[in-house]
């Protein structure tokens, strides 16, 4: 028997919830120490010098591939009741939908916030939150917008794709006619796909898009549209990705089919919904202020042992990083 030697183990307290099916982690205590400064900054920091706790909470043997990790921190922004950087498997994203609807309700279990509205610094903006009195979470998201409306690549074993490039916080290749079934069984099928479409659109003109998202018609009656993403680390976002749908408003205004103000249900690959909107920041340049809702349930509150005997203290690197 290994004799139990305490003062070897590091220990992060963690919350875990799902948005929408999409897991959330939120770090509360014992992560690094980031310092003060633009949480674009800190963010850079925590890549740097910290990888390997963003491999520790979110990649095997404690977290999976769809794991999102949220490390809280101080807000530089004295307005904001918090700062948050997301991660995952692959690194570190910009802002994250269903994530910080994951977040609100966390820190409403916790008792740390009450119903009303909750401004959020992220590494790519303020996002204001507003907790709902039945529990539910909307998100005025920051600025989004389309960079590229039909933009065609060459997909090996495809053909021609076109498809719009457009930011909800992260970088997305949006496709509508894509050929595939949006069925949750071809999960599989899908992903394959989505990775060959993402390295096309990466090596033809958009290297930073890491998000790929296909529509299709909804099942649920009272849904407008269903999705899947595909998310930068490989894994599918089970919800119907906050910044995704952010992206897809975006194009939608741009396209003069959807109304300032009308609801938008966008459908999950998994069947989950979140409800959004938009208003227009700068028509003329294309710019709206996307808001969603949503709901998460908070599913475990544990500690984190790092057991410096563990050879896979720090994780498991599957994706390469
Ligand atoms: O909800 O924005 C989102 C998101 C991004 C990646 C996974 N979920």
């Amino acid at each position: 028997m290994h004799p139990v030697a305490y003062d070897s183990m590091e220990r992060l307290t963690v919350v875990d919830s799902h948005t929408a099916g999409e897991p959330t982690r939120v770090i509360l205590t014992g992560g690094p120490d980031l310092g003060r400064g633009p949480l674009a900054g800190r963010r850079e920091r925590f890549q740097r010098d910290f990888n390997h706790y963003r491999r520790a909470t979110v990649t095997e043997p404690r977290g999976s591939d769809a794991v999102v990790g949220a490390l809280l921190t101080e807000p530089e922004d004295p307005a904001c009741a918090a700062g948050v950087i997301f991660f995952n498997n692959a690194g570190c994203i910009g802002m994250c939908g269903h994530g910080t609807i994951g977040l609100v309700a966390t820190l409403a279990h916790l008792g740390r916030v009450t119903p009303g509205e909750h401004r959020i610094e992220t590494p790519v903006g303020v996002v204001r939150a507003t907790l709902h009195e039945d529990g539910e979470v909307s998100v005025v998201n920051v600025a989004s917008w389309r960079a590229r409306a039909r933009h065609v690549v060459e997909v090996p074993g495809h053909g021609p794709l076109g498809g719009d490039v457009a930011w909800g916080g992260n970088w997305f290749f949006l496709v509508a006619a894509h050929g595939q079934s949006l069925a949750a069984a071809s999960a599989g099928a899908l992903t394959e796909f989505c990775l060959r479409v993402r390295r096309a659109v990466n090596e033809q003109g958009c290297p930073g898009v890491d998000h790929v998202e296909l529509f299709g018609p909804p099942t649920l009656p009272r849904a407008h549209s269903r999705n899947f993403v595909l998310c930068p680390g490989g894994a599918y976002d089970r919800s119907p990705c906050g910044t995704g749908t952010s992206a897809k408003l975006a194009c939608l205004a741009a396209d003069g089919t959807l109304a300032e103000g009308a609801p938008w249900v966008q459908e999950s690959i998994i069947g989950s919904t979140f409800t959004a909107s938009y208003r227009w920041l700068d028509r003329a340049a294309g710019r709206i202020e996307p808001a969603i809702r949503g709901s998460a349930y908070v599913t475990a509150e544990s500690t984190l042992i790092l057991d410096e005997r563990d050879p896979y203290r720090w994780g498991i690197a599957c994706a390469g990083t």
